[in-house]
């Protein structure tokens, strides 16, 4: 079946992209500082330096679309179009917050949003996303469910079981998984018997690919393709998204199981720098692009104006 894969974005919807990656940032970076000075209870999970993946996954999506999430989701939240006032009041504990204050950090979800919640426990959003995508397709309608997950639950029971469903029932799902190198303070590639996605979803019974996750283009072009699919009734993808959490796995994490080189070594493929210089070159060659045809298109000078302005 003929499907409609990744468009071109706008220059407007590039910008916007560029935007949330900062706001998640920002966000997650102030979080951090509010824990730190004692105004916020409870825990939080940064998301800085994967924003390449909610964003890039989120700008394949209709507003219409749902997403579910994980500890680690006020990036998704963010990129879905979550409101972070309502998400920083709930952080604080206020009345004002998504979930009255009872929440925090681990319970934001704002359903009109198509954002179905964050959840503290690994894998609890797998079910939660493959139930949203059989609703989509029992009510008749085309919207698509994104299931963000982290490495640490590719190997949680409900994978199997949602993936084996969805796949027999062709239903409207993406499960994407962040692999962030870390579970805790575990390696994936020590945890994970079969890492490759191709090689996983072909026991599923659909398609899996990887693709860098410090790219919110490739992000963008591999998940559009794979929403593409599901909203054509062609059924589930697993997208492996290539990652990296800069920060400790939460406030409260020693580090004590990495070393500086290799925070540094992924720092050098920084989503927002990256990002941000492509902009850049891009916004550049059109310019000199347009230099080049101007001057292609501009006459020769006329022989009757070869003495003029000459001086000697
Ligand atoms: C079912 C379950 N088991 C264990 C935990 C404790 N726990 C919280 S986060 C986490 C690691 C999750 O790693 P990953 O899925 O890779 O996500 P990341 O933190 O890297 O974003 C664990 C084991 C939990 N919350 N739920
Ligand atoms: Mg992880």
């Amino acid at each position: 079946m003929a499907r409609k894969l990744a468009v071109a974005l706008s220059p407007d919807q590039l910008q916007s992209m560029l935007r949330t990656m900062h706001m998640i940032r920002q966000f997650d970076l102030r979080a951090l500082d509010l824990y730190r000075e004692g105004a916020m209870r409870g825990s939080t999970h940064p998301y800085i330096g994967m924003e390449a993946v909610a964003v890039g996954a989120c700008a394949a999506l209709r507003p219409a679309d749902r997403i579910t999430s994980t500890h680690r989701g006020h990036g998704h939240c963010l990129a879905k179009g979550g409101d972070p006032r309502l998400m920083m009041a709930e952080l604080l504990g206020k009345a004002t917050g998504y979930c009255k204050g009872k929440g925090g950090s681990m319970h934001i979800a704002d359903v009109e949003a198509g954002i179905l919640g964050a959840n503290g426990i690994v894998g609890g959003g797998i079910g939660l996303a493959t139930g949203a995508a059989l609703a989509a397709q029992l009510a008749g309608r085309d919207d698509v469910t994104l299931c963000f997950f982290g490495d640490g639950a590719l190997n949680q029971g409900i994978l199997h079981e949602s993936a084996n469903l969805a796949a027999i029932w062709k239903l409207p799902v993406v499960y994407i998984c962040e692999n962030n190198q870390y579970a805790m303070s575990a390696r994936a590639d020590k945890f994970t018997s079969v890492p490759d996605p191709e090689v996983r979803a072909k026991a599923y019974g659909f398609p899996g690919v990887s693709c860098d996750g410090m790219d919110v283009m490739a992000v963008y072009r591999t998940v559009a393709d794979a929403v593409a699919r599901a909203r054509a009734g062609e059924g589930p993808s697993l997208v492996v998204c290539v990652t990296y959490r800069y920060f400790g796995h939460h406030v409260g994490d020693p580090l004590n199981y990495r070393d500086k080189a290799e925070v540094d070594a992924w720092k050098t493929k920084d989503p927002i720098d990256r990002f941000q210089a492509d902009r850049l070159a891009a916004a550049v060659t059109q310019e000199i692009d347009a230099a080049v045809a101007f001057a292609k298109a501009s006459p020769e000078p006329e022989v009757e104006a070869l003495m003029e302005d000459v001086y000697a």
